[in-house]
């Protein structure tokens, strides 16, 4: 049900291509507009603003086509910022009853199905690097010896599709504090097993409800779930929720993520 991610944003944005190749007439703002409100509808998520204040604050006239990639640029750099000013770390996602879980639950990669890695859970061991006290890796029964908690929340992927799960596993804040995570760090990295990769800001990381997460619904995740490892963050959107993690790393170095190099906003939450 779910394709694969286009990387439409990039186009939509005016990233690389269009700038490579600028727009030779002045185009009318009016052309703009769907471009406009769909990636300002993105950008925003719950944020009001207007197109008539978003063109005033841009203090540029977006009469031609490359001042208008240079404002939805700045728009996403700004957004980044105005929701890194606006995120409380005490905010909570909703939550929701078991009765409301979505079965089935739909699956989503950059890749079908059937492609879905096959990893065996026995000679697992999540590598931790970067600015931790304790490297060591981690097997899963060590990581199921931790505390465990559980959550019914809504994943929602940009594509335009959303789901009720039920998630369960260890609260990352109390795996970063075991690590002995330098929390004043900026970021956490995930690579994992498919080669994908996203990065979550600290404070996202260290929020109450971001779990580390070992089981889908009452039994371990299954493959094409992330198996045998994903981070379940509510606040944020589908893609900055890591599936399959083979390592995890704390960084001040900005490390990207596979759709948020594709130009896809960092931020991507609340
Ligand atoms: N390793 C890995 N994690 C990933 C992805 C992926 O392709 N590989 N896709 C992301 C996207 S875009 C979404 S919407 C969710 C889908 O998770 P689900 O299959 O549990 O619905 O996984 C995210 N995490
Ligand atoms: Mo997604």
């Amino acid at each position: 049900m779910s394709k694969p991610h286009k990387p439409i944003d990039a186009a939509d944005t005016g990233a690389r291509d269009s700038r490579a190749q600028p727009l030779r007439e002045r185009i009318a703002l009016a052309d703009h507009k769907p471009q406009l409100e769909r990636v300002q509808r993105r950008l925003f998520l719950r944020s009001s603003l207007s197109l008539g204040a978003l063109a005033m604050l841009s203090g540029c006239n977006m009469q031609d086509g490359d001042s208008v990639d240079k404002v939805l640029w700045a728009m996403s750099r700004w957004n980044d910022r105005v929701q890194g000013w606006l995120f409380n770390p005490n905010r909570l996602a909703p939550t929701y009853a078991a009765s409301q879980i979505t079965k089935p639950f739909p699956f989503n990669a950059f890749y079908p199905e059937y492609n879905v890695p096959d990893i065996d859970g026995s000679d697992y061991a999540l590598e931790v690097s970067g600015l931790v006290a304790d490297k060591s890796d981690w097997s899963l029964a060590k990581l199921r010896a931790l505390p465990q908690t559980s959550q019914i929340t809504r994943h929602i992927c940009i594509e335009g599709w959303s789901a009720i799960g039920e998630w369960r596993g260890v609260p990352f804040h109390t795996f970063l504090k075991r690590i002995g995570a330098d929390t004043s760090a900026r970021y956490v990295g995930f690579k994992c097993a498919d080669h994908y990769y996203t990065s979550l800001d600290m404070a996202t990381a260290l929020h109450p409800q971001t779990l580390l997460t070992l089981d889908f619904g009452n039994e371990p995740l299954p493959a094409k779930y992330g198996y045998p490892l994903k981070l379940r963050v509510p606040t944020k959107l589908g893609f900055k929720n890591p599936k399959h993690i083979a390592a995890i790393f704390v960084t001040n170095d900005y490390p990207g993520g596979y759709w948020e190099d594709q130009g896809y906003n960092w931020f991507s939450g609340s």
